[in-house]
């Protein structure tokens, strides 16, 4: 499989389950400059609800990942570009680490290799439903989000790693751990991203900067600005100023 998201700066998360902001549309969703979208979320998605933003996304002219939370709302799309999975490493529940995947595989002959690639995730907001679904143990300190990274590229050979912070703008010194303790697997940030500045300050140390409510809740002139500073931040050579919150 080719690694397309090698090239990427950002990345927009649309959750099935919620509501574009205002009368914004998919279309208004898929110009923003993004350079893909992945569709998931942690609760309340269902294939219907998966399939009609995947139908809507189709149209336009951005790459389309699915990111399934359970292997009950996989769904198969010819206008998919791909299937990125999550594998939680500090998962406490087993279930999100290794067994999701072989009750996927048990129950689909037809799972699309091809196409099909594993995001090994840290979650690091113990408030995020994600946290609270895996039972993740969010106490981990800059060297042990490194080592997880390091462990994911080397050991399990993953391609992406996955710094997760949901819901909540993150420690960069944890991203740039991460970021450091990789070779080739390229680095997602995600959490709390809400501006250029964010988008600028993790954009310097992750390869790709995910944007996920904020499209819900300001919509997608404020996800612009978001693609702006990742991209920015991706071709910093200076570190960039450090935002106050
Ligand atoms: C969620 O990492 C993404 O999986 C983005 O997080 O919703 O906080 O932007 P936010």
């Amino acid at each position: 499989m080719s690694r397309p998201w090698e090239s990427w700066d950002h990345v927009l998360k649309l959750d099935p389950d919620k509501e574009l902001h205002g009368d914004e549309t998919f279309a208004d969703v898929c110009a923003t400059g993004t350079d893909a979208i992945e569709i998931g979320g942690t609760f309340d998605v269902t294939a219907e609800k998966m399939e009609r933003v995947m139908d809507a996304c189709a149209a336009h002219d951005v790459p389309l990942y699915q990111e399934p939370s359970n292997p009950a709302v996989v769904v198969e799309d010819e206008a998919l570009d791909g299937y990125l999975v999550p594998v939680v490493l500090n998962a406490q529940d087993p279930f999100w680490i290794t067994g999701a995947h072989k009750e996927w595989v048990r129950i689909d002959d037809n799972v699309d290799w091809d196409r099909t690639t594993t995001e090994a995730y840290v979650i690091l907001n113990p408030d995020a439903d994600a946290a609270e679904l895996t039972e993740a143990d969010c106490d981990q300190s800059p060297e042990d989000v490194a080592a997880f990274a390091r462990a994911a590229e080397k050991l399990l050979g993953q391609e992406i790693v996955y710094v997760e912070y949901s819901g909540t703008y993150g420690d960069p010194a944890v991203v740039e751990a991460a970021a450091a303790g990789l070779d080739d697997a390229t680095l997602f940030y995600g959490g709390g991203v809400h501006d250029y500045d964010t988008a600028r300050e993790m954009g310097q140390y992750a390869d790709a900067v995910v944007v996920g409510d904020l499209v819900h809740d300001e919509g997608v002139a404020a996800v612009r600005e978001t693609v702006e500073g990742a991209k920015d931040g991706s071709a910093a050579s200076e570190p960039v100023e450090t935002v106050s919150e």
